[in-house]
């Protein structure tokens, strides 16, 4: 048994997320999480709601609340959804908690001990208009590298570059649009990322191979771009206090950190909301502070891996303190919706609320971890969701379930059949299955999410090869023994699917799993050599026949889902 801590990036709070967002961070993560926990290690899965800077502010605006009042709610909006879709946090905080302002200071306290923060003057873009400074997305313009003209002060959404507000070409304000601004002075906290360049380069050459591929690319891309000083404060109303006893006159100016140096940090501190919660039972410190024999993975897309791979590091390891490192970056290319960008701005796309309106859970589930965008970009299309649910999911894992389930109580009743000893065919069954099973362990094991649910569903499909082969509805006239045997053996592997498929589709597990009256009702893992005597539902088990377990997308579905969510990209 190891210790496993799992993070998933921190969804902002500035509205309810799209598919794209789900399948590159939260879903694969509780995937993981779920895996590691029926093979019964000791499992943290933390994620929380990224709850400051301007997306906060402007959307708080847009919505007519206070940021504090819009948090709360977008928050228990977001974690609702979460639910619906049966992400298995350990703990959902917020980086607005108390416990992030503590940890997050303490780090900038350490950091200036240790000579790697500098107060420097900047010039920064001042709107006579709002009568404020505008910072980040503040300032909207033209990327100076790809001529979008909708870029934001932080960052290029089209080129992913990463912005300072004064780079951008005929900047406007985003509150009130006035274009009339001012370039001034100010005093903002500059973290001396340079300094730790040497620092941050050894780690990475000695953690990257365990990185997937995509991950250590982008790490080394920055690197080679060298690390730059970057100001860690913004003139805002609404984040993390500079704290008073190390830098009295910004905190008299109100200065507050800047939400990328703060969000990491809540990875630490959402450990610390959860052990607060119940301080007798759990440790936070034990998974982050001096630790050996924690290994930690984090999720995120690709956009977020620089931050991640690079400048979270650097932080870390300017602290000078224990502080536990990621072990393991898994990162997503982007989902796209007809090959477009599902763009949360433009409400372009499918958004989790909305699916979960649609269907349940588990359909979007296998769906998007099948055609997660791994190697390279995917795309979601209604005919190709509509395709995979019904061959895979619907035809066969559903109709495999269903079948033998109703036919062997149609002759047998509701006990599991006895029937003849297991022959050829089943021992043939057994090493296929205890093969894919291997397989389905190495994808998982690697963060293989795609070849994960290929090895799945060769697992399902090897049950209707077996079942086309053995024909109990024609053994039943010649050989009725024969028929139970196979039944029996099929009922073996609806279980051992409810057991395997728990990580992707974990309703649809439980349906199977408590179609059988037994004793040990878990999911916990079977070996490999278990898989393959397929007797873990003995002769006699009673049993019921779950509800049908996937409806098949009709055609009329389909059209109502395109016209609905527009379906050109
Ligand atoms: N909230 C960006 C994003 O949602 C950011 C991730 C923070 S992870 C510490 O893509
Ligand atoms: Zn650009």
């Amino acid at each position: 048994m190891a210790r496993h801590l799992i993070t998933s990036a921190l969804p902002y709070i500035n509205g309810i997320k799209h598919l794209g967002n789900m399948v590159g961070s939260m879903l694969p993560a509780d995937v993981y999480s779920r895996y590691l926990r029926q093979r019964g290690h000791d499992v943290l899965y933390i994620c929380a709601t990224d709850e400051h800077g301007t997306p906060a502010e402007l959307a708080a605006k847009a919505a007519g609340l206070s940021v504090a009042e819009f948090c709360a709610q977008a928050h228990d909006a977001q974690k609702a959804v979460y639910d619906g879709f049966e992400l298995s946090f350990d703990y959902f905080g917020r980086s607005s908690s108390a416990q992030n302002v503590e940890i997050t200071q303490h780090f900038a306290r350490r950091l200036q001990a240790n000579g790697f923060i500098e107060e420097r003057a900047i010039r920064q873009v001042f709107s006579p208009a709002d009568d404020r400074f505008l910072p980040d997305r503040y300032v909207e313009g033209t990327c100076p590298h790809c001529a979008y003209d909708k870029a934001r002060g932080d960052q290029c959404e089209n080129c992913t570059r990463v912005l300072d507000p004064t780079d951008l070409i005929a900047p406007r304000s985003a509150i009130s649009g006035s274009t009339e601004l001012e370039v001034r002075e100010t005093k903002h906290l500059f973290l001396l990322q340079s300094k730790l360049q040497d620092e941050v380069e050894a780690w990475v050459t000695k953690h990257e191979e365990a990185w997937p591929h995509l991950a250590s690319s982008i790490a080394r891309k920055w690197l080679t771009e060298g690390l730059h000083d970057r100001a860690i404060t913004r003139d805002l109303d609404w984040g993390v206090p500079v704290p008073a006893d190390t830098w009295p006159e910004l905190a008299a100016e109100g200065k507050v950190f800047y939400v990328w140096f703060d969000a990491p940090v809540e990875y630490i501190a959402a450990t610390k909301e959860w052990s607060d919660a119940d301080p007798e039972n759990r440790d936070w410190k034990s998974w982050w502070y001096d630790v050996q024999d924690v290994r930690y993975t984090e999720f995120m897309a690709k956009d977020n891996v620089p931050f991640h791979t690079v400048m979270f590091p650097a932080t870390e390891l300017g602290v000078r303190e224990p502080w536990k490192m990621v072990d393991c970056v898994k990162a997503f290319n982007w989902l796209t919706y007809y090959g477009g960008k599902f763009s949360t701005s433009q409400q372009r796309g499918v958004f989790t609320d909305a699916a979960l309106e649609l269907l349940p859970a588990d359909y979007w589930r296998y769906f998007l971890i099948a055609n997660a965008p791994e190697s390279d970009d995917s795309s979601f299309t209604w005919e190709h969701f509509a395709a995979t649910v019904n061959k895979d999911l619907a035809d066969t894992l559903g109709n495999f379930v269903n079948r033998v389930l109703s036919f062997s109580r149609k002759r047998f009743g509701d006990e599991v059949p006895v029937g003849s000893a297991a022959g050829e065919a089943e021992a043939k069954l057994g090493e296929e299955i205890a093969r894919l099973l291997g397989e389905y362990e190495e994808q998982l094991e690697t963060l293989q999410f795609r070849k994960a649910a290929q090895a799945l569903r060769a697992l399902w499909s090897a049950g209707n090869s077996y079942l086309e082969e053995k024909a109990p509805w024609l053994e039943i006239k010649t050989d009725p023994e024969g028929a139970a045997l196979t039944l029996r053996t099929a009922m073996n592997l609806i279980h051992l699917y409810a057991v395997v498929s728990e990580p992707l589709i974990p309703a649809s597990a439980r349906a199977m799993r408590t179609a059988f009256a037994l004793a040990d009702a878990t999911a916990a893992w079977v070996s490999r050599e278990q898989a393959a005597s397929l007797d873990a539902v003995p002769a006699g088990t009673p049993f019921t026949v779950p509800p049908v377990l996937f409806a098949k997308i009709t055609e009329e579905d389909l059209d109502s889902y395109r016209e609905r969510f527009g379906a050109d990209g």
